[in-house]
């Protein structure tokens, strides 16, 4: 039996396409009446503290998340191996934004938009994309999928991993030696990291103090579209009004909703997007999470399942 723990999302209509596409598997909801030692699989975003109460014989837990951070900090977490979201559409969508924001950045948007504004007509030429070097944080599923979508608009690309990654068209980084290293030749950081201990906190003003300076009129650019708890917003707030940010593209934050009295409301060269620059879609996650079921059920492995050690 396949029970759904779907916080701010549409649980009946995901549960309704869940049990189509399982039947006769039987999928139930919090309030159904069920026999918890009967659930097999749990499929959750934000679960409640008591959401995984009795849940005796777990098969997995199944996260519509692509990042499990809070998931691993549930107080409650049963000791089932837990498979993460791992889509075409979540990766087409993260690029879009990604896409969106570094080539904003690059044609130096903040610039030309201060510009009109003050009726100014100052011609600068923003620098060839094979002279701008992006630099990726995080080479996994969805860094790998941004950069695909970088190299053919003709940007220098590097990466940074915690593991080496070999990818051809880009310069890769790995681990705490590596970390430097990249950064300094990274006109636009890009980060697409999961957020674990070793990463919290990684977008601070020392890290944005060693990006390369003199490329991009204005300073290096961030663009953050994995956790709020990657970046000091103060630190960015800081390196905005210094100059030694030239622009930052924030999709989380580290309380969401970001509060009224953030200053990054307000900061000209601060884009901020409320966590959306990648939904995970019902349709394909229908497919992708009753696939795992019938197939776990049919006796093949698991497929994406996250390393509870590595915290990703
Ligand atoms: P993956 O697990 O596929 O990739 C993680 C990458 O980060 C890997 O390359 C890994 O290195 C690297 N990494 C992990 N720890 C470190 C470290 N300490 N130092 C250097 N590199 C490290 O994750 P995804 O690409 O699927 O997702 C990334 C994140 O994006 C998610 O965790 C989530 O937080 C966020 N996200 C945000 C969304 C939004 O709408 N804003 C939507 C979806 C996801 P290695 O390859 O060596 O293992
Ligand atoms: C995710 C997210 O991790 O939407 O999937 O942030």
């Amino acid at each position: 039996m396949l029970l759904l723990h779907l916080s701010d999302v549409d649980e009946a209509s995901w549960g309704t396409r869940l049990a189509e596409a399982l039947a006769p598997y039987p999928v139930v909801r919090r309030g159904d009446a069920y026999d918890p030692a009967d659930i097999r699989y749990i499929f959750v975003w934000k679960p409640k503290p008591e959401a995984f109460d009795g849940l005796s014989n777990l098969k997995a837990v199944l996260s519509l998340g692509a990042g499990v951070d809070a998931l691993l900090r549930h107080p409650n977490l049963p000791d089932a191996p837990i498979v993460r979201f791992v889509d075409d559409d979540l990766s087409q969508r993260m690029s879009d934004y990604v896409v969106a924001h570094v080539t904003m950045h690059h044609r130096l948007y903040t610039r030309f938009r201060a510009d009109q504004k003050a009726k100014r007509w100052s011609q600068l030429y923003p620098p060839a994309a094979g002279q701008t070097t992006v630099g990726i944080m995080g080479m996994g599923v969805l860094g790998q999928d941004a950069a695909k979508r970088l190299l053919p608009l003709g940007f220098t690309l590097r990466s940074w991993s915690r593991t080496p990654k070999q990818m051809d068209g880009i310069e890769g980084f790995s681990g705490d030696a590596g970390f430097e290293p990249f950064l300094s030749g990274t006109d636009i950081l890009v980060n697409l990291l999961p957020l674990t201990p070793d990463t919290a906190g990684i977008l601070n003003y020392q890290t944005f103090g060693k990006l390369r300076r003199g490329v991009l009129d204005g300073g290096p650019v961030i663009v953050n579209a994995a956790r709020g708890g990657h970046q000091s917003e103060a630190d960015i707030a800081r390196a905005l009004g210094d100059g030694t940010l030239g622009a930052a593209s924030l999709d989380v934050f580290q309380v969401e909703p970001l509060p009224q009295d953030s200053p990054l409301w307000a900061i000209e060269n601060c884009y901020v997007t409320p966590h959306i620059a990648a939904i995970s879609s019902e349709r394909t996650g229908v497919v992708y999470f009753s696939s795992i079921i019938k197939n776990h059920e049919a006796g093949k492995p698991l497929i994406n399942v996250v390393d509870r050690a590595r915290g990703y």
